[in-house]
């Protein structure tokens, strides 16, 4: 269970909840206490809409999150660039969490290679600004498994672990209602590229919309943890939450009885 603290003003779901950085680190310290193996910080939004931030600005907003939280509770960055991931590395963060896959910071995939870290490499068709304005595919899940397969290859020519690579479909990430739960229904095209999967769909949109509001803009945790479920069960390894509580106890149900 991979826990989200977004140190941003702006984030769909829980924007500005944890923007204080003190209000940060207690929510990670809860997210750990409940069982997020790591906990996700983030100084940027990308949500559908967002404009992009300076790199001063997001480290002022994480540094002191990552101060903190120091030897403590195990962190992974949300940044998609170097030098926000090397400060974040030096802090002690165990993965470097690019929602770009190394396409937006050309200097990104050295700071991983030189480091220990972990790397998760995500799906996004466009971007953020204009992601959502008219998402086409012929087939979403070959498009998004062949784009993780050629981006993993990248991250590999770059020095980078094969072993220490997890691929992301993007869920929200340039992609309508449908193909977001298609790319679930159909995981098993994406755990098999031989790598653990992540799947982030909490709280997105797409649990809103599914639930009869065209003009929804989150979900419901009970929706989350309903997705997350099912994701688990074909495969997901790591889930990307909001809630880690609600997630740990319904996996625990769900593996009981998959058990
Ligand atoms: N989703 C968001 C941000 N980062 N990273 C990965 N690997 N997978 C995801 O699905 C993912 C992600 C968007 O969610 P959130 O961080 O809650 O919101 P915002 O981008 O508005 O800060």
């Amino acid at each position: 269970m991979l826990g989200v603290v977004n140190v941003t003003p702006d984030s769909f779901s829980d924007g500005g909840v944890n923007y204080e950085p003190a209000n940060a680190v207690a929510s990670a310290r809860r997210m750990h206490a409940e069982g997020a193996a790591l906990v996700d910080v983030g100084g940027e939004s990308t949500r559908p809409g967002a404009e992009a931030v300076s790199a001063d600005e997001e480290l002022r907003r994480v540094v002191p999150v990552l101060e903190a939280l120091r030897d403590e509770v195990p962190v992974s960055i949300d940044t998609s660039k170097a030098v926000v991931a090397r400060r974040a590395l030096e802090l002690g963060a165990a993965l470097v969490n690019d929602v770009t896959a190394l396409r937006g910071d050309a200097g990104l995939a050295a700071v991983v290679a030189e480091s220990d870290a972990y790397l998760c490499l995500m799906h996004m068709q466009g971007e953020p600004r204009t992601m959502q304005a008219d998402p086409r595919y012929d087939d979403v899940v070959s498009e998004v498994a062949a784009f993780l397969e050629q981006r993993l290859g990248a991250a590999v020519a770059a020095g980078i672990a094969e072993e220490r690579i997890c691929l992301d479909p993007g869920i929200g990430f340039g992609k309508t209602v449908e193909h977001n739960f298609e790319l679930i229904r159909r995981l098993g095209e994406l755990t098999s590229l031989g790598r653990p999967i992540v799947v982030g769909i909490s709280r997105k949109s797409s649990l809103g919309k599914l639930l009869g509001d065209p003009a929804a803009t989150t979900g419901s945790v009970a929706a989350s943890v309903g997705a997350a479920v099912a994701a688990y069960e074909r495969g997901a390894t790591i889930l990307r939450v909001h809630d880690v509580r609600e997630h740990v106890e319904a996996l625990a149900a769900a593996r009981a009885v998959l058990a």
